[in-house]
């Protein structure tokens, strides 16, 4: 791009509404990290379709996610916020990484266990490549800095591998890309199952706090959060209920550990939650708002989604043709 910053690229899957797991643990940090770097946000809609989805709801939920990340405070006209599937060096190059990834590798996989295990009627070809394809998202653009959750954390290991790999046979063709996997929010809890990350495919609504949920659901599904017997609000193991709440205060409140249970010191866990309710409430309202604003304006959100779509692909292609040469594969004759 056009100046010296160092580049961000992350995204997330386009299946359902957004958590506030993916916020704190990715969305939030996104829009904390974005002054510094030049940043690449995409829709990893090709992602998604490693689970089936039912074609118009995807489309929906893509979009919805495109506004969610402007309506977090991404501003299109600032970062290239695309979708995968525009642009179609993502496959291609993916494919050429495949031919450079061992089946050793991908068998050690957590996440393509978890989702195989939790699809057992589709454990597609998909869904064992999916790192793969993730390493020609961050790899096509040359990223210095990708930020997720923990449990993503694998997946970009299993990508500096591939880069290491294929640098080594080339030269330096790829920017080898670290990890941004922040201390607090990096794996927020089910509300009901606290040993569980909290998922956007939970079947339990209680379980997951979701990006567009109103005040009062946010409260009452705070309220009924699972905790324990003991009345004290402390950060300890043997309290994963009660701790991954105080993360979850702690990440939007800014609020350390020792300032929540000095705060809570002498009230009940309803008093705790209540205030954990408030406070998440307050954080997504304006968020809420500006998604209602931005879904409602169709032409602006298509004029954004044109535009970022050519620059990524004009990105994009820098990159893939670079790679093509180098493995040797016969240029085009123009
Ligand atoms: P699904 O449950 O449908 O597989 P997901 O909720 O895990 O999806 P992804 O699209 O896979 O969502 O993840 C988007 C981003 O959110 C990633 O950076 C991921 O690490 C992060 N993330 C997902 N769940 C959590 C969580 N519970 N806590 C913190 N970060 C999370
Ligand atoms: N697998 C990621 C989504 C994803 C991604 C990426 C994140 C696909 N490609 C590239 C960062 C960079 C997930 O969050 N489940």
């Amino acid at each position: 791009m056009s100046n010296d910053k160092k580049l961000l690229y992350s995204g997330m899957q386009a299946t359902g509404t957004l958590t506030l797991g993916n916020y704190l643990g990715a969305l939030k940090n996104w829009v904390t990290l974005n002054e510094e770097y030049e940043c690449l946000y995409g829709v990893m809609d090709l992602h998604s379709l490693t689970v089936r989805q039912v074609p118009a709801d995807f489309r929906k939920n893509a979009r919805s996610l495109y506004a969610l990340y402007v309506a977090a405070g991404l501003d299109p006209e600032k970062n290239c916020i695309y979708y995968q599937s525009h642009v179609s060096g993502h496959a291609e190059l993916s494919w050429i990484l495949s031919c450079f990834t061992y089946m050793g590798e991908l068998n050690r996989m957590t996440q393509f266990k978890d989702k195989a295990a939790k699809h057992a009627d589709n454990i597609n070809a998909g869904l064992y490549t999916y790192p793969v394809l993730m390493a020609a998202d961050i790899l096509l653009y040359q990223a210095d800095l990708v930020p997720v959750g923990a449990d993503q954390k694998q997946h970009l290991e299993i990508t500096r591998d591939i880069a290491q790999r294929f640098n080594s046979i080339y030269g330096d063709v790829f920017t080898i890309p670290e990890p941004y996997i922040p201390k607090a929010g990096a794996k927020i809890m089910s509300l009901q199952e606290p040993e569980k990350k909290m998922s956007k495919s939970d079947e339990n609504a209680n379980a997951t706090i979701k990006l567009l949920d109103d005040r009062d659901t946010i409260i009452r599904k705070f309220k009924r959060a699972v905790t324990d017997s003991d009345t004290v609000v402390r950060y300890a193991e043997e309290k994963p209920g009660i701790s991954n709440l105080m993360d979850i205060y702690s990440c939007v409140t800014g609020k350390s550990n020792d300032e929540i249970e000095k705060e809570f010191a002498g009230k009940g866990y309803g008093d705790f939650k209540l205030a954990v309710g408030e406070a998440v409430a307050d954080e997504l309202a304006p968020l809420q708002k500006r998604y209602e604003e931005l879904m409602a304006d169709k032409a602006y959100l298509d004029a954004m989604i044109k535009m970022n779509d050519e620059k990524a692909q004009y990105l994009a292609n820098k990159t893939l043709r670079k790679v093509q040469k180098k493995v040797g594969l016969t240029e085009r004759i123009r």
